[in-house]
């Protein structure tokens, strides 16, 4: 009896066990098939209107370690194909590399194609089709914008080279900017630094609700650096990131850990280069952590701002030696009341690159603009543009400094201007007349009023006419008394600046009172001239009507008479 229990239920435990052993691989199927799912790379890049592949992050497509550098450079901002960007890549075994870039499509419906030439070597054509893309290396978001790598390392060499990219098609076809990534191994020196590096890429459309507010918002990504990092070990940690649409003076943050990242002194508006088109660098050093560290890009005010490229790469070796040197200013001819663009060339003439800097326009020894640089090896230059809208006409001291907060330690320190420059501005633009009362076509029942008004000029040597009469200026404020005539009265305004530029402005005035009539009596339909205007106008076609109207009527009682007596006379 106990053994047959046994026996039973020993044959029940097996079964049971069969069962659990059956649900436990059939639930690690499921777990590992969904891992597979979430964890399998796009094998296209889909279009989405939000971000591509990833609505809110940059994806992890390259991270290692490498004795040698991770190079990031690229330039310059929108402009028309075919379009032309410089590298400088440094010596050493490409282990890894692509060539990145943005095209404006105009809108996600239209289509084209691009080519590309790199080092020499065409590149394969695409096809851009928009909404309807699906190329593995195309990213396209928003209302058509681009982001397309190109695999390059085997096409990859040290020293100076070029990518030049050709758009065609109905689309826009400028291109924003062009990006070289390389991961580069030196294998020959002594000492060569440590680098371990993350690139993650994307095409992230971060945007506000816009005028229909049918996409609703997306107002913030991600670019995780996943994995330990041995702190000790390194003493520069550098982030590159590339945004392409961003706008100036529309603010937008990144952020490395949750802390703000500045350039230069500028914490608020990172994609701030008014070319649709910002690579930088900061240094991140002091906010590394041991692991999961990562950056976050905010919209912040920004309508559309695609951030497109982030690399973190950490260093056993400090920044080197490097010198920046101003080595020319190009100024046009420059206006009052106009934004000037100035040019300046920066070089490096040290013996090491140098990383994320910035360079300032002064005038009479105030900043008035200034410019980010990413990067900049060893003899290359880079220009870079600031504007400056002046406030007054005539001679101003400008010069353009590199490195004015003096983050970067160089060889030498004391050539980072170029002699300062003495220029003279010119007022092209006349004075603005604003006139603020009376309003154009008042009427009016005084025979004296007050014109008054504004003007605006950056010259402060302004002349103002009131009907050819000199009035006096006060600050930008003018006013004068003026006499009127019955009916209308064009007042007119005249201003001319330092430059002897002028302006003229008119309001047109009626006056009800009659010269005749006493001033403060107010003509009416009863006053004997309105009224005997009035007759005259009103009743002279009448009368002519009345007139024609008696003869006709005379006529017809004179016929009537004849022919009624030429009747009677024929009765009889
Ligand atoms: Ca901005
Ligand atoms: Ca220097
Ligand atoms: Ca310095
Ligand atoms: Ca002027």
């Amino acid at each position: 009896m106990d053994s047959i229990t046994l026996k039973a239920k020993k044959t029940m435990e097996k079964i049971h066990d069969s069962r659990n052993i059956k649900l436990n691989i059939f639930l690690s199927c499921v777990v590992i098939a969904v891992l597979v799912i979430l964890s399998a790379p796009p094998a296209v890049a889909e279009y989405n209107f939000n971000g591509v592949p990833f609505t809110d992050q940059l994806d992890d497509v390259e991270h290692g370690t490498v004795d040698g550098s991770v190079y990031v450079d690229g330039g310059h901002g929108i402009g028309p194909s075919p379009y032309t960007q410089s590298f400088n890549v440094p010596e050493g075994e490409v282990r890894w590399a692509r060539l990145y870039v943005g095209v404006w499509g105009g809108n996600e419906v239209k289509t084209g194609r691009v080519d590309v030439t790199f080092n020499g070597k065409e590149l394969e054509t695409l096809d851009l089709e928009g909404e309807a893309d699906t190329n593995s290396n195309v990213y396209c978001s928003g209302h058509g914008v681009y982001w397309i790598y190109y695999k390059v390392a085997d096409n990859t060499t040290s020293g100076p080279i070029d990518a030049v990219v050709t758009t065609s098609g109905a689309i826009d076809g400028r291109v924003y900017g062009i990006v070289l990534v390389a991961v580069i191994e030196e294998k020959d020196g002594t000492d060569v630094p440590e680098v371990q590096y993350w690139i993650n890429e994307g095409n992230v459309n971060l945007h506000g609700p816009g005028w229909s507010g049918e996409h609703g918002t997306n107002d913030e990504a991600v670019a995780e650096f996943d994995g330990t990092v041995d702190i000790d070990k390194f003493v520069a940690a550098r982030l590159a990131v590339v945004y392409l649409t961003g706008t100036p003076g529309l603010n937008d943050y990144l952020y490395f850990n949750d802390e703000k990242l500045c350039d230069g002194d500028n914490c608020d508006d990172i994609a701030n280069s008014k070319k649709s088109f910002d690579i930088k660098t900061f240094d991140v050093i002091d906010y590394i952590e041991k692991e999961a560290n990562k950056a976050t890009f905010e919209l912040g005010d920004e309508d559309y701002v695609h951030p497109v490229l982030a690399v973190l790469s950490l260093h056993t070796e400090e920044e080197g030696d490097s010198d920046l040197t101003v080595s020319n200013v190009a100024v046009p001819i420059l206006y009052t009341g106009s934004t000037n663009t100035i040019s300046a060339t920066i070089e490096n003439i040290g013996d090491d690159p140098a990383y994320g800097f910035q360079a300032a326009l002064y005038v009479d020894s105030e900043v008035v603009s200034t410019a980010s640089i990413s990067s900049l090896v060893v003899d290359r230059n880079k220009t870079v543009d600031f504007t400056w809208k002046p406030d007054r006409e005539g001679e101003h001291i400008l010069w353009v400094y590199v490195d004015h907060f003096d983050k970067k330690a160089e060889l030498c320190e004391i050539n980072n201007n170029n002699t300062p420059l003495t220029v003279n501005v010119i007022d092209f633009t006349p004075p603005e007349i604003e006139i603020d009362q009376p309003e154009d076509g008042e009427i009016v029942d005084t025979d004296v009023i007050t014109i008054s008004g504004t003007i605006e000029d950056t010259s402060k040597n302004i002349t103002v006419l009131v009907n050819g009469a000199p009035v006096i200026l006060s600050g930008k404020k003018w006013s004068a008394p003026v006499s009127l005539y019955y009916g209308y009265n064009k007042i007119i305004v005249n201003a001319v600046d330092g430059a002897n530029n002028s302006a003229t402005e008119f309001v047109l005035v009626r006056s009800l009172v009659h010269p005749n009539v006493e001033p403060d009596s107010i003509p009416s339909e009863e006053s004997k001239g309105i009224i005997d205007t009035a007759m005259t106008v009103v009743k002279a076609p009448v009368d002519k009507i009345g007139r024609l109207f008696f003869v006709v009527v005379v006529l017809i009682i004179i016929v009537s008479i004849a022919a009624v007596y030429w009747w009677r006379k024929r009765l009889k």
